[in-house]
């Protein structure tokens, strides 16, 4: 009888502890069934192959769908505008702050103040936590070495020189109205000289231009291939096509100094998943995150001190840098473009 109770007791307890490991089993695939069905939707202005590498990754380590869409900064800023009553995107991801900052005074961003925005420094980042910086572009000239060299003229070294009649037909910018990049240059242009005289020399600039392109990545692949002597880009985007065979490429830049991009990311406002947004926003600012776009070609410096920056960055690091205002150029951007559009009709 007592063998029988203990054979009938190891039976229970044994049972007892399935139904507890298949329990743990059944919760732990529920919760892996959660993580997976989190998804996320991105609108990106960064470089197409920069964004593949960005989602790929952050998938794979937090098991979270992506779907990202690359647009230029102006692009995004409409479409978020159009879907502020209904949005489709919960994250902004890259692209200069200063289009952030316009978009958190039209009441498009969302504050979040990631735990891991304490080792980025505070000129990196938004000090109401609307935005957090994760890269910094420098803007200046590309220009074609065959083409210079046909025309016996030197690649420009002021903003001046965009405007020799060497130049004419020859220069191309893209559209603050689109670009983020363009958005700089027009910003970075009338923060040197002034207003007046910024718009006047936009004015005349438009005289040597060949054509707009809508995003600021354009004139570094167009001057590359011989499709124009001259353009205004970010150097770390010149630098990339340069690399990938456009030995033409040379860059130079402007000797009263140059402005310049804090890369941001922000969530954006009412968006689905702001929870997978956040742990987004969390990732961006890590070490590994940052170092990823420089094993796809993007070299811009990175604001968490401790990641590397790319070696191809060096080249740049004497650059003589504007005290660029980026409060002030994010407050004034509709202003700035309707201002700029008025005065190159
Ligand atoms: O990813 C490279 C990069 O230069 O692209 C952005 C650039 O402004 C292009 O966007 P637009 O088309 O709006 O001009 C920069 O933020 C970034 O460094």
């Amino acid at each position: 009888m007592l063998k029988i109770k203990k054979v009938l007791g190891l039976v229970l307890a044994s049972t007892m502890l399935i139904t507890m490991v298949s329990g743990c089993g059944a919760k732990e695939t529920e919760e892996k069934n959660k993580v997976k069905a989190e998804k996320l939707t991105i609108y990106c202005g960064l470089m197409e192959d920069h964004m593949v590498a960005a989602v790929k990754e952050f998938e794979k380590e937090t098991g979270i769908k992506v779907d990202a869409v690359r647009m230029s900064s102006g692009e995004i800023m409409g479409r978020v505008k159009a879907e502020k009553e209904n949005p489709k995107a919960s994250i902004w991801f890259g692209g200069p702050a200063d289009g952030f900052i316009q978009a958190q005074k039209d009441g498009l961003l969302e504050k979040y103040i990631s735990a891991n925005a304490k080792d980025i420094p505070e000129q990196f980042k938004d000090k109401d936590g609307y935005w957090t910086g994760i890269y910094k572009g420098y803007l200046g000239f590309v220009s074609n070495k065959k083409l210079l060299g046909e025309k016996g003229a030197q690649a420009p070294q002021s903003w001046e020189d965009l405007l020799k009649p060497e130049f004419k037909g020859q220069v191309v910018i893209a559209n603050p109205g689109s670009s983020g990049t363009a958005y700089t240059l027009l910003s970075t242009v009338i923060q040197i000289m002034g207003e007046e005289k910024g718009l006047a020399y936009m004015k005349k600039l438009n005289g040597q231009i060949k054509s707009y392109q809508k995003s600021g990545t354009a004139p570094g692949r167009m001057v590359g291939q011989g499709e124009a002597t001259v353009g205004v880009t970010f150097l770390h985007d010149a630098i990339k096509y340069r690399e990938e065979g456009m030995k033409d490429i040379v860059l130079s830049v402007p000797k009263e100094g140059t402005g310049y991009e804090i890369g941001a990311v922000a969530v954006l406002k009412g968006g689905p998943d702001q929870e997978a947004a956040k742990k987004f926003v969390d990732w961006c600012l890590t070490v590994k995150a940052q170092e990823l776009g420089q094993t796809v070609g993007s070299y811009q410096f990175l604001t968490n001190p401790q990641a590397k920056a790319p070696k191809q960055a060096n080249e740049l690091k004497d650059t003589k840098l504007i005290n660029y205002n980026l409060e002030w150029a994010g407050s004034h951007k509709n202003e700035l473009i309707e201002k700029w559009s008025n005065a190159i009709k």
